[in-house]
């Protein structure tokens, strides 16, 4: 049925934004079978390291004194310093409060001791379920890395698959430590040295292969500081053009970048210690253009560097770009962001991913992004029917569905 006024045109949109479920496409999230690697309830909600990098705006203790706490000691401080000594108008608070509400617990009590025993009655399981649920989310991607040795012990030893949880094969260590990694290889079975002979060379391809399967990974992706160029003379280079880009092209995987990450920048923050950088655009054209039959999903973390990663993915069918990550995931530039894409791109990029590192974020990540994305589709909408278009009720749906996943899958099944 066509849409009659903006007012019907508005329910539309925010009825199909509510009822689609999502895909998101990268997480930081586990289900149960990775035991403590999965992260969820209030404590671990609260001591998210966005808020333990607010907290250190105002708390004096000494990092280290910080980090000698109890998880529960650090909720008890960031509680105290962002939500009581403060109003927690920052982001990453209230999704906090977002959670708690849509959960149905009270938060005007601000009762810490009480959202701990509504938690301290569910198995990790049991929540998994009702988080879904509440976040409309569908399917989520993980981030795997086999380096990680708690998580590797699983996937060799007690892995259980959950058709709600993806696998996406990360490789930091690999490409960005290679000097500092290659030696755990060597123990792990494969003929690796630290120059990259030729023999190494097909050693990784080797071991990208075993993990791509082991795990069924849609995507090999990897996270790269402000400075990455392709062109580069280093490890890191030549393992991507040898080693990471080839078995993508064999096994028809994209290889995600997500661009901009100054490391450490405060070590004392330790995972709350990374930074931003503006990188170089030419570091994606070059590879887009170079490898045609390559498939690229890039995220970039500067928001100076987004107008111009939309004006790439206008250039190149093998580029698809996705996200308002990490500290661009704030409603102001998510609106900004989200604009800009659409007026550029139309509906062929992917507009958010969580990024959600806790369970419960899923929650509030998708309830915050779905109703900005919602309201500038809206808007583009509106545009629409004041220049006489007629907008069917299912087009609205179908857009909705292609935004909120469906270029995802068509990305991953696409052969170029
Ligand atoms: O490298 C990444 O995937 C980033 O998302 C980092 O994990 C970062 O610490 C984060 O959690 N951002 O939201
Ligand atoms: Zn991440």
């Amino acid at each position: 049925m066509a849409v009659q006024d903006v007012a019907s045109l508005r329910s539309a949109v925010e009825k199909a934004i509510r009822d689609t479920k999502v895909t998101d496409v990268h997480t930081h999230i586990y289900p149960p079978c990775f035991g403590d690697l999965l992260l969820w309830g209030v404590d671990d909600l609260i001591t998210y390291h966005y808020l333990i990098a607010e907290t250190f705006r105002w708390a004096e203790l000494p990092y280290d004194a910080y980090w000698d706490l109890t998880t529960q000691q650090q909720a008890d401080l960031i509680w105290k310093t962002l939500f009581e000594q403060n109003s927690p108008v920052a982001e990453s608070c209230r999704g906090v409060l977002t959670v708690l509400h849509k959960l149905g617990l009270d938060v005007a009590a601000r009762d810490l001791a009480a959202y701990r025993s509504y938690f301290s009655q569910l198995t990790p399981g049991e929540y998994v379920d009702i988080v879904f649920e509440l976040a409309g989310v569908r399917d989520v991607v993980m981030t795997n890395d086999p380096f990680d040795e708690a998580e590797r012990k699983v996937w060799l030893e007690s892995y259980r698959p959950d058709p709600r949880f993806k696998a996406a094969l990360r490789l930091d260590p690999l490409l960005n430590e290679w000097d500092a990694n290659w030696q755990r290889l060597a123990a792990w079975g494969y003929s690796v040295d630290v120059g990259l002979s030729s023999r190494c060379i097909t050693e990784v391809q080797r071991f990208l292969k075993y993990w791509c399967d082991r795990m069924e990974a849609l995507y090999l992706a990897v996270s790269l500081p402000p400075t990455f160029a392709i062109a580069e003379d280093s490890s890191r280079a030549l393992l991507i053009r040898e080693c990471v880009l080839p078995v993508c092209a064999e096994l028809n995987r994209p290889f995600a970048m997500m661009i901009g990450v100054k490391k450490l920048v405060n070590p004392g923050l330790r995972l709350a210690g990374d930074s931003v950088g503006k990188a170089a655009i030419e570091a994606v054209e070059s590879l887009c253009a170079e490898y045609p039959r390559n498939k690229f999903l890039v995220t970039m973390l500067s928001r100076e560097n987004q107008h111009e990663l939309c004006v790439a993915a206008r250039k190149f069918r093998n580029l698809l770009i996705f996200g308002c990550w990490w500290f661009l995931n704030n409603p102001s530039l998510v609106e900004e962001i989200t604009r800009m894409r659409f007026e550029l791109l139309g509906l062929g990029f992917i507009p958010q991913h969580s990024d959600a590192r806790v369970l419960d974020q899923l929650i509030y990540k998708w309830e915050h992004s779905r109703r900005i994305i919602g309201a500038v589709l809206c808007e583009k909408y509106a545009d629409l029917l004041s220049a006489g278009w007629r907008l069917e009720e299912d087009e609205i749906r179908r857009d909705v569905g292609t935004l909120l996943g469906g270029n995802f899958w068509d990305f991953i099944k696409r052969k170029l």
